[in-house]
């Protein structure tokens, strides 16, 4: 019979050459390695407190997430949880398949606007109605980030886009639709909130929200919904550093922060 074999450290990478050994941070990040988003970009600020979230609450080990296809669609890569792709705009349904086979599960969407609003507004609606116990991280930037910045059903009145270069005129390109308005008024919601991730302030609260919504999830008070206005400098023509500004002079006035609907009353 051999001999029972010794309990090591675990040892990671940077362990320096001098004899001392590190131990693994018993509580690592989420997020492995860098993004590959532009500078300015809000939606790998929106990640991490999505990622924080999870660890805060103690429920890593049971999340589960379910991406669209958007820029964002590169986090699979790096965020350290189990996470499925699906089609444009079907995340609510997968979702609400998983949630169902593993109730004890914590399942959360990560899709954008155009993912959701465009090319899947049935699926959050439906699932919504059909109060479905899952969570669904919406991050709005009024475009089609990955494919050059094409207008969405989000783009507020006035925008300019790839697509409407004089900006959106509801005369030619319609209204914006404020969708977490429409799954807030559905009987299936348990909790909606908007948040934005455009200056501390708005990172704070905006991590409360997801916190909220993913608590919502675990009291089983069917779907709950934050959606987050992300920066997306690239396709809104503005410099790195300017992203901020340009969304609270224009996204946010069409989208205020705020929570829509909570179990008991918003505020
Ligand atoms: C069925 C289908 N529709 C559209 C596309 C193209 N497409 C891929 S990602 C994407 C943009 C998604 O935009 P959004 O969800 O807002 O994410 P963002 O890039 O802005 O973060 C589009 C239009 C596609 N590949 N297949
Ligand atoms: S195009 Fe927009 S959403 Fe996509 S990575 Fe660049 S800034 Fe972010
Ligand atoms: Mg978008």
């Amino acid at each position: 019979m051999s001999a029972p074999s010794k309990q090591l450290p675990i040892v990671d990478s940077t362990t320096p050459p001098d004899g001392t050994v590190k131990v693994a941070d018993p509580n690592p990040s989420l997020i492995l390695g860098a993004h590959s988003l532009c500078p300015g970009c809000g939606e790998p600020v929106a990640l991490r407190l999505l990622m924080e979230s999870l660890q805060d609450l103690g429920i890593v080990d049971r999340s589960i997430g379910v991406v669209g296809h958007g820029c964002y669609g590169s986090f699979v890569r790096i965020m350290d949880i189990d996470v499925l792709q699906c089609l444009h705009g079907r995340a609510p349904s997968c979702a609400t398949g998983i949630k169902r086979v593993r109730p004890d599960s914590v399942v959360f969407t990560l899709q954008g606007d155009g993912d959701m609003v465009n090319e899947g507004l049935q699926e959050v609606l439906h699932s919504a109605a059909r109060a479905e116990n899952i969570t669904c991280i919406l991050l709005n930037n009024g475009v089609f980030g990955d494919t050059g910045g094409q207008a969405t059903a989000t783009t507020v009145v006035g925008q300019r886009t790839k697509t409407s270069l004089d900006g959106r005129d509801p005369a030619k390109h319609g209204y914006p639709i404020p969708v977490s308005d429409l799954v807030a008024s559905l009987d299936g919601s348990g909790y909606v909130a908007r948040g934005h991730v455009g200056d501390p302030g708005g990172v704070t609260r905006t991590k409360k929200m997801i916190k909220e919504a993913l608590q919502s999830q675990l009291d089983g008070n069917g779907l709950s919904l934050v959606e987050i206005l992300t920066m997306c400098p690239t396709g809104w023509f503005v410099p790195a550093g300017e992203g901020p500004n340009y969304q609270q002079q224009s996204m946010e006035q069409t989208y205020p922060m705020g929570v829509l609907k909570r179990p008991g009353g918003a505020d």
